[in-house]
């Protein structure tokens, strides 16, 4: 399987996030993609392959414009009004509440404000997705990713591998959030239904609902988005993810939200990939693109499933026997000791290969580590 790869996501450094108003060490860190990369290449049946570039065209398809500008200019910018930080995380967002009882008129013009921390706020979702020097660069290189394993897909290999980072499944159209800044996922989709003029599917495994992807194609009925999450009455997003959200106007019936119980184990997640799957190859296109996640894993401290690297293997297997070419997108996972292996798991099951575990720590369910 060719793997998508760029150095630029090394520049995307980011130390410390906010969690609950607390600096934590970050978990989206540069450390997880090159795990991913050296288990890859030490087992031998990946070639890694560079992405090309693909211009702003793509990205303007997807993203609002204002957002574009703002991640491109807003490093430049906070050298300018010399802001002396690392790293710009805003601390106040515009809560739809504050809004409450003006008329459309009077919100169409409200404005972008001029100061970086208002315009981060303006843009932002969380706390959590701090923005340093690198940040737009590697975004950039991300999308690129994702639209070359576009390329090779089309070009007819049956599946390719997109090592994206920064994440993309929670940017929306006119929003950076949960580590990511441009949508890949949803650009890469979006770009396949252009060139091809077929409909696309998305899967999302990630362990995080992918509230972007669900807003970019909520009205669109060429892009059908399936999710299966932590159910987002106790995890982040918080606020979208739930059944009842099935998409609106020409989008209606092609959002599909499973969200699944804290402790989820491997069984019951095979149930609610079947009934993913049942809705992926309902769509009558070639290709599907995968938001694959690895935060669904046992050990991993943003996610409480209790999935085993072995089950990764089954999924990968399950997707590629829909028969329809796969883009592979990374998105989360924060246990580092086992990113490598859980990915070399995944994509040997989507190759067809069998996976024999290298002997090192791993969650083996149950509570116990191995
Ligand atoms: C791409 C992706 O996986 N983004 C995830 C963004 C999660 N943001 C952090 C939310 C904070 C949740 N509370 C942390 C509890 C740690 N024990
Ligand atoms: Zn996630």
């Amino acid at each position: 399987m060719q793997v998508v790869y760029s150095t630029a996501h090394l520049g995307h450094d980011v130390t410390h996030e906010t969690v609950s108003g607390e600096s934590v060490p970050a978990y989206e860190v540069a450390e997880r993609a090159e795990r991913i990369r050296a288990a890859l290449e030490a087992d031998g049946g990946f070639e890694l392959v560079a992405p090309t570039a693909h211009g702003d065209d793509p990205i303007r398809a997807v993203h609002d414009p204002g957002l574009v500008a703002f991640l491109e200019t807003a490093w430049s910018e906070m050298r300018r009004q010399g802001v002396p930080r690392l790293a710009m995380i805003p601390d106040t967002y515009p809560n739809p509440a504050m809004f409450e009882g003006m008329s459309e008129d009077a919100r169409d013009r409200l404005r972008e404000p001029e100061t970086l921390a208002g315009r981060a706020g303006w843009w932002g979702l969380d706390t959590s997705t701090p923005f340093v020097a690198g940040t737009y660069v590697a975004a950039r290189a991300a999308v690129d990713v994702a639209l070359t394993a576009v390329d090779l897909v089309l070009g007819g290999q049956r599946s390719v591998y997109g090592l994206c980072r920064p994440p993309g499944h929670h940017a929306a159209r006119s929003m950076y959030g949960g580590y990511c800044f441009f949508n890949n996922a949803a650009i890469a989709a979006d770009a396949i239904a252009t060139t091809t003029g077929e409909r696309v599917a998305i899967l999302d495994v990630d362990f995080h609902h992918g509230n972007g992807t669900q807003q970019i194609f909520w009205r669109r009925g060429d892009v059908r988005y399936v999710s299966i999450h932590g159910d987002p009455t106790r995890q982040y997003p918080y606020f979208l993810g739930h059944p009842d959200e099935v998409g609106e106007g020409d989008g209606n019936g092609e959002n599909l939200n499973l969200p699944l119980p804290a402790g989820t184990t491997n069984a019951a997640y095979l149930g609610a990939v079947e009934r993913a799957l049942e809705a992926i190859v309902e769509v009558p296109g070639s290709v599907v693109v995968v938001s694959l996640g690895f935060d669904t894993y046992g050990l991993d401290p943003l996610g409480d499933f209790a999935l085993t690297t072995d089950l990764y293997h089954d999924v990968g297997r399950l997707v590629a026997a829909t028969g329809r070419r796969l883009v592979i997108l990374q998105e989360g996972g924060y246990h580092r000791p086992s990113l490598g292996e859980n990915a070399r798991a995944w994509m040997r099951g989507v190759d067809g290969r069998p996976f024999d575990p290298l002997p090192v720590a791993g969650f083996t369910g149950g509570g116990t580590v191995a």
